[in-house]
Formats: C-alpha cells, structure tokens, sequence
C-alpha cells in the first residue's frame, strides 16, 4: 500500500504519537520547554520519519487534519502534566498549509480551552521560509497569533533568505539557531561567527535565542560563551515519551 494510503487514518488507528524534546536553560540546565515532534508507527514498515510522511501528508491533503490532531495531543498532554504540578511551555512544528488556514486561530483557541491550558504556554515554531511567506493570509494570522498570546518561533533560522525585515514586523519571541551552524560550530571560525551574532541581533531584538542540535560538550560550551539561551539536543536528551521524559527525571523542574 502507498505511504500516502496508510497515513490517512492513522491518527484515528492510533499510530501517531507526540515525543517531546526539552529544551534546556543554558544557565542552570533545567528543562525550560519541550518541542513536541510527530511519530508514526505504520503497522508493517514500523517507525516513519516525519521527514519522510510531513511532505506526503502536505502533498495529499493530509497535513490539516494532521496538525489538529498535533495541537488536540500538545494541549491534553499541557493539561496532564498541570494536573501533576508540573508548568512547561511545548512547542509544536505548524507546516505552511496550517497557517494558510483563516481558522487556524479559532482551531488553536478553542484546543486550549478545551483543555484550560494558557496560551503563553504554547509555542508554535515556523521556518524561516514560510514566516517570510508575504502573503497577507499568512501575516495576518501570524498577527493574530500574537494577540492570541501564543508565542512564535522562527526555526532553521539562518538557512533562509536573509531579510530580517520580518523580524520587526511579525511578533517573534525566539530564534532557533540551525543545526547545521552548531554542528560546525567547533571546527568553523564561519559557523561562530555567524552564531554569535545571530545571539546578538536576538538579543538587541528582545528575542530569545535557542540552539538545536547539540551533540558534544564543545559546543555546549561555545554555545553558552555566547551567550545562548537554550540549548536542545542529543547531548542533553533526544525526543521521547511523556512517559520516558519522567522516568528519566527531565521533567523535574
Ligand atoms: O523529529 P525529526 O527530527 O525526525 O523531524 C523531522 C522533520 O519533521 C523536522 O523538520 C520537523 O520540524 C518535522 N516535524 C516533526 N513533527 C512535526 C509536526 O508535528 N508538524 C510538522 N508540520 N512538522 C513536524
Ligand atoms: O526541523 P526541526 O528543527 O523541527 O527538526 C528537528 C529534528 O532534529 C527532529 O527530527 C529531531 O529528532 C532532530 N534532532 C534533535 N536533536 C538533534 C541532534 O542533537 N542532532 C541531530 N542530528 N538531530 C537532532
Ligand atoms: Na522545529
Ligand atoms: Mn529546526
């Protein structure tokens, strides 16, 4: 069957699951946030990598009911854990098709009322790319977001093109650095260089900055030298279940 065929459904067969990776306070190393990120399991192929099934699920239609489904288990699993005592912020990844939607806000209100979740606490993450996509239903929502109170991250930041104009003009709360410059990070004088002030333009903006993608010590340590905020990656904790993140105590905030 194609990956196409088996994908349409599968929420409602149980096969898709949220993990969530923290993000990490480069200060204190306590877990500030989580990003939430999609797992399928197909029933004879196994794992799929979202990298594989977000494009199809965009290509096919399927990317809508997706992310509902997305923002429906990011606001009943916020609500679990506030019953527990315990207050994180989760991000979640919203493709291009969400944000074309007039009713995305609606869609996103009504999931925290729902589950009486504040909307500080949810964070929605962007690439560069589409924030950077002028049209005026995009903008418009992306305003919209704001007023609703939900934060908004850029992601990949630095692959893109490089206006920042949209940087002054959309409601940004964070920056997240593109693994591919951390990963170069020790190795490169051009990766620092662009680190460092990709941490400075952030900071002279009010924005915070993230890392993603740390994997070694060195570049935690350059990392926190320049001043970044938070930290994600291999080396702190890759994305698991709500389940595992307690059993491995990184929800003890
Ligand atoms: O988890 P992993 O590193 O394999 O993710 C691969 C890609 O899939 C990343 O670009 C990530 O942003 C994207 N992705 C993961 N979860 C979601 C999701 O819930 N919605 C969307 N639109 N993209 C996601
Ligand atoms: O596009 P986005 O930034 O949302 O993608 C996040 C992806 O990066 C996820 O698939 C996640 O599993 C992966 N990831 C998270 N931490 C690391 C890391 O330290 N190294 C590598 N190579 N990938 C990571
Ligand atoms: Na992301
Ligand atoms: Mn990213």
């Amino acid at each position: 069957m194609e990956l196409q065929q088996a994908l349409r459904g599968a929420a409602e067969r149980g096969e898709l699951a949220l993990h969530y990776q923290p993000k990490i306070d480069s200060q204190s190393g306590r877990t500030l946030g989580l990003e939430a990120l999609l797992r399928w399991t197909h029933p004879q192929l196994g794992a799929v990598s979202p990298g594989v099934f977000i494009p199809i699920a965009e290509r096919f239609g399927l990317i809508i009911a997706i992310g509902d489904w997305v923002i429906e288990q990011a606001c009943r699993q916020l609500a679990a854990w506030a019953r527990e005592g315990i207050t994180l912020c989760v991000a979640i990844n919203l493709s291009a098709h969400q944000l074309r939607l007039p009713d995305l806000i609606e869609r996103l209100r009504q999931a925290l009322q729902r589950h009486g979740v504040a909307a500080r606490q949810l964070i929605c993450e962007i690439t560069e790319t589409v924030a950077m996509e002028d049209t005026e239903a995009t903008e418009r929502t992306l305003q919209q977001l704001g007023e609703l109170g939900v934060e908004l991250s850029i992601d990949d930041f630095g692959t893109g093109y490089s206006s920042l104009a949209y940087l002054r003009k959309l409601r940004v709360q964070q920056l997240k650095i593109d693994h591919g410059f951390v990963r170069d990070l020790a190795d490169s004088a051009d990766a620092r260089a662009v680190v460092s002030a990709v941490v400075q333009l952030a900071h002279a903006l009010g924005l915070r900055v993230v890392a993603e993608g740390v994997e070694t010590p060195e570049q935690r340590a350059i990392l926190v030298d320049m001043g970044c905020d938070e930290l994600q990656g291999f080396y702190f904790a890759k994305p698991m279940s709500a389940q595992a993140l307690a059993s491995a105590g990184l929800l003890d905030c």
